[in-house]
């Protein structure tokens, strides 16, 4: 058990230690540019493998010493100063000594200090491209040698100032400062001063003249280099470039020994000064090519500079991949990562909703601009019937029952003009019950198309018949002026009509002559009054049984006194005028088509046949004669057998008087001629006297018979199944008679 365990924890510690060492390595290689265990800075300056500090720290020809001069640590080689060292590009920026000549107005002897550099057999070459040879002076011809020969001049550059004056900072044109290329590939340089150009003459000013191959671009021009001597001797920037020498790269890659480039991922490049190679990382790799494993994987994601990667970054070896970020596609490395919808989608959806919007909008403009012109429409109608004129005058006549009724009042009243509400049809419209909201039942008269004329005038009719009150004429509450044919609103009326009374289809009830002249005397008064009592008068225009309404109390009530009964006023309105039921026709107004007051004498008179005889004003059966009610008993009339015409249940009335007084007044109401018919005043005062003739006799037999009329009336609607003519019985106790 014991070595067991003994044996586990020795594997651990070594696999730790392991870890730990690759870890090292890993640092090592990941971070150091220098050979492990060399310098890799010497002051501030990074030194890079292939250069190192010391033989063994550094490829043959890139040792540096790294001496303490001046308070620091600076890289040298022999005495050039390494500045800056560029491993990617091959370069190296050095100090080089400026070589002077200066004039002794004392004795008028020129000294010279001279320099050179010898580059040869070395890794270095003067770079070309960002070197210049560059004199200052006033007087001053210097050159550039490539040996100690003093005429193997390579190139030269004339600089001349007459004073201060023409010279200016940072300007190396020719005045007091001359600058001039240097070929590619020199490992030597020397500088020459023209003995013939000396600082004889501008001493006063300008006493020397120096000269030395520096960077171009690390060199500004001061005018105090030409007035003061501080160049002298003094040390300016170069630009050297270096490679591994004498091998281009196929050559190199040939000899795996000497071969520079050692590190994975590396490339080689031939020099482009001189021959040699450099090496370089292989592309998304950085680090130093020159050491084993030098050269590291770049991690683009860490650095949106290097990875235009819009979308999720992934590194890999030598690169990265870029892919849009879940639910997108596109183009990540342009950066055009899309949602799951491509734009084009995205716009027609976005037309789409805004098209909508509109519609709606649109829908809603609609139905504003609709409800506004049925409101318009209905106030047109309003006024077009005379609404204004009628609500004036009603405003004015207080305590005028009169109502304007809304259409939509009448609506609900109603049930929307439901079929089932019809009470009645007829050749000016339909009739509908309907319940108002205070629980009132009221008769709405709904007309067909009427014409032009009783439209304009509509509003003032409705006023004439607004005040047209009388208790046997159907009451005519209020109008819907609303809507393009107006609507009437009358009381209800529920005890049908005395059509229904007297032909009761085919089922007899008894009548007695009392109560049919009660039904006449009072239908009479109603017409009379329309004639004689309203202003302006009124005709009736369709008297017949259908239109005098029963009440519970089997009191008559003249209805539909249309609403074109006005009595015309003008030629003009007399044509227009077509009224009246077959049967019931005033034979003038057939002819001259002029409605008269007495031709509703006429019809009143074929009523009162009616209920003398109990039969129908046309019949559609017998002879031609027989066919209508009026020729028959006329005729009967002349052959003084009108008894035979009597209706049963009073033919054998004892009161024989009346009924025939009551005969000669409808034979004097059917006359042809209508001047010589009675007047509906005249008429009713005949009734009324016939009636009270047998008062007494009535009255005892009225509560009886009445009671008896009534049962048989409502057992005979029960069976018509209209279901609208209730009766209520208990109100027959107070029945009162007529007058
Ligand atoms: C360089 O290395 C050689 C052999 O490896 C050794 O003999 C020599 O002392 C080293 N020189 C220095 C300066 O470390
Ligand atoms: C050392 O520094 C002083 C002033 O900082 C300077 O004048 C002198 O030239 C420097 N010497 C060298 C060798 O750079
Ligand atoms: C480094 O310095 C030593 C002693 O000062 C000298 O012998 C050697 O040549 C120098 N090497 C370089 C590369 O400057
Ligand atoms: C060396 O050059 C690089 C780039 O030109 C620059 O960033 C760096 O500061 C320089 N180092 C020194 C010591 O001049
Ligand atoms: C010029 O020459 C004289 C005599 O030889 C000498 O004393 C003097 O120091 C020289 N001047 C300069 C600036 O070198
Ligand atoms: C200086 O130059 C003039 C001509 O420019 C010449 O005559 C003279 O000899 C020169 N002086 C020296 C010392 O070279
Ligand atoms: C430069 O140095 C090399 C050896 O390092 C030598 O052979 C050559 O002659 C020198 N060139 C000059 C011009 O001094
Ligand atoms: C140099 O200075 C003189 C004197 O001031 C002047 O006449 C001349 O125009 C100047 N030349 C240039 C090129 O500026
Ligand atoms: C150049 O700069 C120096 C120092 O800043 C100044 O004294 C001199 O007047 C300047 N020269 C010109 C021409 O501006
Ligand atoms: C130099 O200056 C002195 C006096 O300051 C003057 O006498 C002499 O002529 C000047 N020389 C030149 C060449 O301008
Ligand atoms: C010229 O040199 C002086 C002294 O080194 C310096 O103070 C001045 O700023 C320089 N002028 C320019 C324009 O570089
Ligand atoms: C120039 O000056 C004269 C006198 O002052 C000397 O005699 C010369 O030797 C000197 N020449 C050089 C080159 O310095």
């Amino acid at each position: 058990m014991e070595s067991k365990e003994n044996s586990i924890s020795t594997k651990i510690v070594f696999l730790w230690g392991l870890l730990l060492f690759q870890l090292q390595a890993l640092q090592l290689t990941s971070t150091s540019v220098a050979l492990p265990g060399c310098l890799e800075q010497c002051g501030d300056v990074e030194i890079p493998y292939p250069f190192g500090i010391g033989r063994n720290c550094s490829m043959k020809g890139f040792t540096l010493n790294c001496t303490f001069s001046n308070g620091t640590y600076k890289p040298f080689l022999n005495n050039i100063e390494f500045l800056n060292i560029s491993l990617s590009l091959g370069r190296a920026r050095v100090t080089n000594t400026v070589s002077t000549q200066c004039y002794n107005a004392t004795n008028g002897n020129v000294t010279y200090d001279n320099w050179h550099k010898n580059l040869t057999a070395s890794p270095y070459r003067f770079s070309s491209t960002l070197n210049k040879f560059t004199t200052i002076g006033c007087m001053t011809l210097a050159y550039l040698t490539v040996s100690d020969m003093v005429n193997s001049y390579l190139s030269g550059c004339v600089s001349m100032c007459r004073s201060m004056e023409n010279l200016s900072n940072g300007s190396c044109t020719g005045i007091g400062c001359c600058q001039t290329a240097i070929p590619q590939g020199i490992e030597y340089s020397r500088v020459h001063f023209d003995k013939n150009f000396n600082s004889s003459t501008t001493y006063n000013f300008s006493r020397c003249s120096y000269a030395a191959v520096v960077e171009e671009h690390a060199f500004k021009f001061n005018t105090s280099y030409i007035t003061t001597g501080k160049l002298y001797r003094s040390k300016l920037p170069m630009v050297v470039d270096w490679a591994v020498r004498n091998k281009n790269c196929s050559e190199a890659r040939q000899d795996m020994i000497s071969y520079a480039c050692v590190s994975d991922h590396s490339t080689c490049v031939d020099s482009a000064n001189g021959p040699g190679y450099l090496c370089n990382c292989s592309e998304g790799f950085q680090g130093n090519p020159y050491l084993p494993h030098g050269c590291q994987d770049i991690d683009e994601c860490a650095n949106k500079d290097r990875s235009p990667c819009s979308g999720d970054c992934h590194n890999t070896q030598g690169g990265y991949r870029c892919s849009c970020p879940r639910g997108t596609h596109g183009d990540p490395y342009k950066g055009t990562c899309y949602s799951k919808l491509p734009p084009a989608a995205k716009l027609v959806i976005g037309i789409c909703i805004s098209l909508l919007i509109i519609l709606i909008i649109m829908l809603c403009i609609h139905i504003i601009l609709e409800r506004r012109k049925l409101i318009k429409v209905k106030e047109e109608n309003f006024q077009q019937h005379g609404g204004w004129l009628l609500l004036e005058e009603i405003r004015n006549r207080q305590g005028l029952a009169f109502k304007m009724f809304t259409e939509k009042e009448l609506e609900q009243a109603t049930n929307k003009f439901h079929k089932n509400n019809i009470i009645g049809h007829g050749s000016y419209g339909t009739v509908y019950k309907g319940i108002l909201k205070d629980n009132h039942v009221v008769a709405i008269k709904r007309a067909k198309i009427i014409n032009e004329r009783q439209k304009k005038e509509f509003g003032k009719e409705m006023l004439i018949l607004s005040q047209v009150n009388h208790r046997n004429i159907v009451k005519l509450l209020g109008c819907c002026l609303e809507v393009e044919v107006p609507m009437l609103v009358y009381e209800y009326i529920s005890n049908g009509n005395l059509f229904q009374l007297i032909h009761g289809n085919g089922r007899r009830i008894y009548k007695s002559l009392e109560t049919r002249l009660k039904i006449a005397l009072e239908s009479a008064e109603a017409l009379a009054y329309l004639h004689s009592s309203a202003s302006p008068p009124i005709i009736h225009g369709d008297v017949k049984s259908a239109n005098i309404l029963l009440d519970d109390h089997l009191m008559a009530k003249v209805s539909d006194f249309g609403a074109s009964m006005l009595a015309p006023r003008d030629e003009t309105q007399f044509v227009t005028l077509v009224q009246g039921t077959c049967g019931y026709l005033d034979p003038e107004y057939l002819q001259t088509c002029l409605l008269i007051d007495k031709s509703d004498v006429y019809s009143f008179g074929v009523v009162l046949l009616e209920l003398l005889t109990g039969k129908k004003a046309l019949r559609f059966e017998g002879t031609e004669r027989e066919m209508s009610l009026s020729s028959s008993f006329l005729s009967a009339m002349k052959e003084g057998r009108f008894s035979e015409l009597l209706d049963d249940q009073i033919k054998y009335d004892e009161d024989v008087e009346r009924i025939n007084e009551i005969a000669v007044l409808a034979k004097a109401c059917l006359n042809v001629k209508g001047e010589d018919r009675p007047s509906m005043k005249e008429v009713a005062e005949e009734l009324d006297r016939l009636k009270k003739m047998k008062q007494h006799t009535w009255e005892q037999h009225n509560h009886a018979e009445i009671e008896s009329l009534l049962d048989n009336l409502s057992s005979y609607r029960e069976e018509e199944n209209t279901g609208f003519y209730s009766l209520e019985k208990k109100a027959m106790l107070s029945i009162e008679p007529g007058r």
